[in-house]
C-alpha cells in the first residue's frame, strides 16, 4: 500500500501486547483477525532484548505481508529498520520523528501519539503520517496513559489536521460509534480484541460497528 492511501483506509489497527495475548502466538492471532477488518498491526514489546524483539518482528512482518496487513513497530526505529517494517509508532518521549525519517526514508509510515494540545502541536509540526489521540476513554491496559481525552479532543484533532487520525485507548464495539459518527475510519485497540475468547468474532463486531455510520 502507498502510504498516501492511509487516510482512505477503513479498519482496525491492532496492537499486539504479550500480556493480553497470553499464550496465543502472534502468527495465529494475525491469521485469525486479518479477514475480519484488521488492516494494521503494531508490535509493542516491552522488557525483552533487542535480538528477541527483532526475531519476533521478522515473524510478525512475514505474517502481515502474507495477509496484506500494514506492519508497524512501536517505539523502536532500529527494529523497524532492521525488520523492514512499514513504519514506526513514536511516543512523545521516543526518538524525534526527524531522525526516524532519516533512518527509515520517505516511504515509511511514522505515527505519533498525542494526549493533549501541546503534544498535538508538537506532533503536527513533525514529518509524520498519522496521529493517535488518546487515551480516548479510560483504559486499564496502559496504566500510565494519562486521563481520558474524550471525543472532544479527537474532534479538535480532526479540525486541526488533514493527516489520518487513529484514536486509541479504551475503544470497543460499544463506544466506537462515537468515533465513527465524527468521521473516524480507523481505531487502535488492544483489549477489545485480545481479551476476547473468540478473536475473529470480536474483530468482526468491532469492524462492523466502526463501519456503521450515523448511529442514533
Ligand atoms: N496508548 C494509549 S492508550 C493505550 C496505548 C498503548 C492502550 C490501549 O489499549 P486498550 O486495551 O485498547 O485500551
Ligand atoms: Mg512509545
Amino acid at each position: 500500500m502507498n502510504k498516501d492511501d492511509l487516510k482512505k483506509l477503513t479498519g482496525i489497527y491492532l496492537i499486539l501486547d504479550r500480556k493480553l495475548a497470553k499464550e496465543k502466538s502472534y502468527i495465529e492471532i494475525i491469521d485469525s483477525v486479518s479477514k475480519s477488518g484488521v488492516k494494521i498491526v503494531q508490535l509493542r514489546e516491552k522488557n525483552i532484548s533487542t535480538r528477541e524483539y527483532l526475531e519476533i518482528a521478522f515473524k510478525v512482518k512475514e505474517a502481515c505481508e502474507k495477509n496484506g496487513i500494514i506492519f508497524i513497530v512501536n517505539d523502536r526505529v532500529d527494529i523497524a529498520y532492521a525488520s523492514n517494517a512499514d513504519g514506526v509508532h513514536l511516543g512523545q518521549d521516543d526518538l524525534p520523528p526527524k531522525y526516524a525519517r532519516e533512518i527509515l526514508g520517505k516511504n515509511k509510515i511514522i505515527g505519533m501519539s498525542a494526549g493533549n494540545k501541546k503534544e498535538l502541536e508538537y506532533a503536527l509540526n513533525q514529518d509524520i503520517d498519522y496521529i493517535s489521540p488518546g487515551p480516548v476513554f479510560s483504559t486499564s491496559t496502559k496504566p500510565d496513559a494519562g486521563n481520558a481525552v474524550g471525543i472532544d479532543f479527537v474532534n479538535y484533532v480532526l479540525s486541526n489536521t488533514e493527516k489520518p487520525v487513529i484514536p486509541i485507548g479504551g475503544i470497543n464495539s460499544d463506544n466506537v460509534k462515537y468515533l465513527s459518527n465524527i468521521g473516524i475510519n480507523k481505531v487502535a485497540v488492544i483489549s477489545a480484541i485480545l481479551s476476547s475468547e473468540d478473536l475473529q468474532k470480536a474483530t468482526e463486531k468491532l469492524f462492523l460497528a466502526l463501519c456503521k455510520k450515523n448511529w442514533a
